[in-house]
């Protein structure tokens, strides 16, 4: 499961945001958790031939592969010095995969600008200065921590406490430490640090209802960054998300767009992590997705499916998910010969189905 930290000024529309996520989680059948912070959305990310799959298989039910949304309150200048608690914010977002930065671009006079004018250049610049500071803060507090265990002479720490100073003369100068490559001897470096400004950004411009192009003062700036961007009505998609279906549909359709500013969101933050997806699918069990970093193998699959199955195991049957649909099942797959054994190191490809024989 993929977590993404929501960031932004105050009223940029991050909570809106959330919400209209957190209903379209709320729905979802397979809910995968008990208890979630209130600031936390768990959306399920829905993929087509998994649909496909399970009815060919005879499933009993869908599970979808999930995002993790948190959000947290807006950043201020200042916010790495204590300013309205903004540190504290920062931290809790210091565990996600990725961040989604949400940029105010409408232009509802009715809701206050905290620095009393829309302008989404000094606004993405604000945000990502706090970012800036908020880690050089933790990079010099690690690097404290870091310089006795190399002095030393640890391989690993001296290799860390040297990155470390790399990462702090970066940060200085207003770079981000996804800049500065993670050295070999220590490749733990990055995560003992996770950086914010290590993390894949979206962009989300929350523009005017019925909007959908992302203005190119945003588009500019993610593009200088190599990071994506898309628009979105934070207030019309919460709106939309307290409707069905159908009546959601019907005025999106008035307004003039077709595909949900959701979907975007969800597909966009999906796509800054280089993901493939896999299932699992047997008769009367549940269909489930899955995904990991493209490069891995079946074994490293099998660690996502449970650490149990990883340790113990033995070899994969793996199909693509089209063959196994156009085989009619599993039998059908075995008599035409697609349906193939694979050992642990067996480069998984985006829409495998895999079934894991391990021993317990
Ligand atoms: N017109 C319009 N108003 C919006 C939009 N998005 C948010 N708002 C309004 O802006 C105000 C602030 O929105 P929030 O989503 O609470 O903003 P936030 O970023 O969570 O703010 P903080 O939590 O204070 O940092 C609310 O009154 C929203 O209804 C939008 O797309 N269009
Ligand atoms: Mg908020």
């Amino acid at each position: 499961m993929m977590k993404v930290g929501i960031v932004g000024m105050p009223n940029a529309g991050k909570s809106s945001l959330f919400n209209a996520l957190s209903q379209a989680g709320a729905e979802a059948a397979n809910y995968p958790f008990t208890t979630i912070e209130p600031n936390v959305a768990v959306v399920p990310v829905r993929d087509d031939r998994l649909e496909d799959v399970a009815q060919t298989v005879g499933a009993s039910n869908i599970v979808w592969d999930t995002i993790e949304f948190h959000d947290i309150a807006g950043l201020v200048a200042g916010a790495h010095q204590g300013e309205g608690l903004g540190n504290k914010f920062l931290a809790n977002i210091r565990e996600t995969d990725a961040l989604l930065h949400v940029v105010r671009a409408h232009h509802d006079d009715n809701v206050i600008h905290p620095e009393g004018k829309v302008d989404p250049a000094s606004d993405m610049e604000t945000i990502e200065t706090e970012l800036i500071y908020a880690d050089l803060e933790s990079a010099e507090r690690r690097h404290a921590r870091v310089v006795r265990d190399a002095r030393s002479g640890d391989r690993a720490a001296v290799a860390e406490e040297a990155w470390l100073r790399e990462v702090i003369e970066a940060l200085q100068s207003g770079r981000p430490v996804r800049s500065i490559p993670v050295p070999q001897d220590a490749p733990d470096a990055a995560r003992n640090l996770s950086p914010l400004t290590g993390k894949p950004v979206l962009f989300v411009a929350n523009v005017d209802e019925g909007d959908d192009a992302v203005p190119s003062v945003v588009a500019d700036h993610a593009a200088a960054e190599g990071a994506a961007a898309v628009a979105v009505s934070s207030r019309l998609e919460a709106e939309l998300s307290e409707l069905d279906d159908e009546d959601a549909a019907a005025m999106r359709a008035d307004l003039g767009g077709s595909e949900s500013g959701l979907d975007r969101v969800v597909r966009s933050a999906f796509g800054l992590l280089d993901l493939i997806a896999f299932f699992t699918a047997g008769e009367a069990k549940p269909a489930q997705s899955w995904h990991l970093r493209s490069g891995l193998s079946a074994w490293h699959a099998a660690g996502q499916i449970h650490t149990d199955i990883q340790k113990g195991f033995v070899r994969a049957e793996v199909i693509g998910w089209k063959q196994l649909v156009e085989s009619g099942g599993y039998a059908g797959a075995r008599d035409r010969g697609v349906l193939r054994l694979e050992g642990r190191d067996y480069l998984m490809t985006d829409g495998d189905v895999i079934t894991v024989k391990f021993t317990p």
